[in-house]
């Protein structure tokens, strides 16, 4: 299999699929999707006009979800909890959130109407609600979790998505996994 993975170095749905292939052969290629070409070759991609997209043996596949289970597939890693799952699905609706966030301000559009307080509130209850999760021993684990988790929570600080990435409980869950090779290689201030 050829694997090609095409996405930006700022996207935390393009940074958890890097770390998941940290030991899987790949090439990686950028794509800018807002600006210039990049912006019409995504569209010869994905129709959905979204990173990240894996090549495989040049077919693509979308989405970043999918592409993690396809690799968990065919590399013979473990089935994912209920639980585990479950948390997946929150850190990536909380991601869309910030994302939206991102859009309107680059739209130069508030936040102060119905859809933005939505926006704001999903990212505030995912946030109290994952939390207590970042002190317990599984915190420490690196796996799809807190791997999403990390590109997640380190995305909204460099993106200056909400003020609740800034706390006490974020900095230390981010100081357990900073040292990683594959966290400092994909970090997108970079
Ligand atoms: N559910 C998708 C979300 C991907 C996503 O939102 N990617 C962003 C970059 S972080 C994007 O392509 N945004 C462009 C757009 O939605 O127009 C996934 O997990 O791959």
């Amino acid at each position: 299999m050829q694997y090609t993975l095409i996405g930006s170095t700022t996207s935390p749905f393009v940074r958890r699929v890097r770390m998941a292939l940290e030991t899987v052969p790949h090439q990686f290629k950028h794509l800018n999707i807002y600006e210039g070409e990049g912006k019409s070759e995504i569209n010869t991609i994905n129709p959905a006009n979204q990173i990240p997209c894996l090549l495989i043996d040049g077919k693509p596949l979308y989405d970043s979800r999918i592409i993690l289970q396809y690799i968990s597939r065919h590399h013979n890693q473990e089935g994912l909890s209920i639980e585990q799952e479950n948390y997946l699905s929150t850190i990536e609706r909380m991601v869309d959130a910030g994302v939206a966030i991102f859009m309107f301000r680059k739209s130069q559009l508030t936040l102060d109407n119905f859809y933005g307080e939505r926006l704001l509130s999903r990212i505030e209850s995912v946030m109290k609600w994952l939390t207590p999760f970042m002190k317990t021993p599984a915190a420490k684990e690196w796996n799809s979790i807190t791997q999403m988790l990390y590109s997640a929570l380190d995305w909204m600080k460099f993106r200056e998505i909400h003020p609740l990435a800034l706390t006490d409980e974020v900095s230390q869950f981010l100081k357990l996994h900073e040292h990683r090779e594959i966290v400092k290689k994909t970090d997108p201030r970079n």
